[in-house]
């Protein structure tokens, strides 16, 4: 997958494509299909199938001050769309200049100028262009009038009724409820971030922890939790099951969150890696302990019943790819 960050001077293979347009955000359920449905009309059409998003994500430009919600940073996200056998992948940059531009320049200007689009493909929410006012339905009119192809995708719902969403997602996450979150994103839900040193207590603690770097990302609920860890190798994932903390470390008297990872059955140094932590189950909340004894004696007990639980769940692929779809995805309309 090539990743493109203009839109200008794009070379003739990249353009008259068919493309899923969204900030896909989680690169859930509802948005893979998206992203398939582009796919399987490019198919058809023998176009390259390309997806286009914005980043950062246009909320953080219009509410700075708003806490971190982001589920999937560039990296996973990029890594998601490939994994959906995306030709091309366009970031464009969102800042103020961008957001000044007009829905119908955006359609005219870069769908129709720049990338020459053949068909374009969106959620039934997607809204886009300053103000907010592009929709499916100026969308609609403008594929007529400028000749390219449209499909607005419609909302879908998991096999519990439940619509696969970033908010509902988030919501789970911020709960304590990772599993229920895999289940709407079609994977387990990830923090991906480099290892940063931490205060060297673990060792100390006979648990030796990779401290995460996750600064953008949503918080989720403060606590113990069963993880695996994704260390890069290659062109693939090597992955070890493991126990986590997220949280302040009240024991200690901390105040900034921090990410923990121990990992079962390793020894080497992760200082300066990209790990990929993905939440595999939620164990208990965060605690503050009377002394080092107490909280060793308890982490002892996470890491036996992360080890339980883990064994018990599918192995993950070597690859790092996503899981593959499953059923629950509505139909789609023209
Ligand atoms: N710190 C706390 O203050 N309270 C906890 O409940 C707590 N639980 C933990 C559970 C696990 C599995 C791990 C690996 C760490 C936990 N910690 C907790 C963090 C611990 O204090 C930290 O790893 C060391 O202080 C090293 O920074
Ligand atoms: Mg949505």
């Amino acid at each position: 997958m090539r990743i493109f960050r203009h839109f200008t001077d794009l070379p003739p293979k990249a353009r008259h494509c068919v493309v899923a347009l969204g900030n896909f955000d989680g690169v859930h359920h509802g948005h893979q299909h998206v992203i398939r449905t582009a796919g399987s009309i490019a198919h058809d059409l023998g176009a390259p199938h390309t997806v286009m998003t914005f980043e950062p994500h246009p909320r953080l430009l219009f509410n700075p001050d708003h806490p971190p919600f982001r589920l999937t940073s560039l990296r996973t996200k990029a890594h998601c769309i490939e994994s959906l056998g995306v030709d091309s992948l366009f970031v464009l940059h969102f800042d103020r200049a961008f957001s000044s531009l007009s829905a119908e320049d955006f359609i005219s200007q870069i769908l129709c100028d720049a990338l020459a689009v053949r068909h374009v493909v969106t959620g039934y929410d997607f809204v886009f262009g300053h103000g907010r006012k592009g929709n499916p339905d100026l969308l609609f009119r403008m594929a007529t009038e400028k000749g390219f192809g449209f499909t607005c995708v419609d909302k879908s719902v998991d096999p519990n009724g439940e619509a696969y969403a970033s908010t509902i997602i988030r919501t789970y996450l911020e709960n304590g409820n990772p599993a229920r979150a895999a289940e709407l994103l079609g994977r387990p839900w990830e923090i991906e971030g480099r290892v940063v040193k931490g205060d060297q207590r673990g060792g100390e603690l006979g648990f030796p922890t990779a401290n995460v770097h996750f600064d953008d990302y949503l918080v989720p609920a403060f606590g113990v939790y069963a993880v695996r860890a994704g260390i890069d190798h290659g062109a693939g994932t090597h992955w070890h099951d493991g126990v986590a903390n997220l949280g302040i470390r009240p024991t200690f008297g901390g105040d900034k969150a921090v990410l923990e990872v121990h990992l079962f059955d390793f020894e080497g140094n992760l200082y300066g890696q990209h790990l990929r932590v993905a939440m595999m189950d939620y164990l208990r909340p965060e605690k503050k302990f009377d002394g080092i004894e107490g909280l060793k004696a308890q982490i002892a007990v996470d890491a036996g019943l992360a080890k339980d639980l883990l064994a018990n769940m599918p192995p993950p692929h070597a690859d790092g790819d996503m899981l593959p779809p499953s059923a629950g995805q509505g139909d789609e309309k023209e």
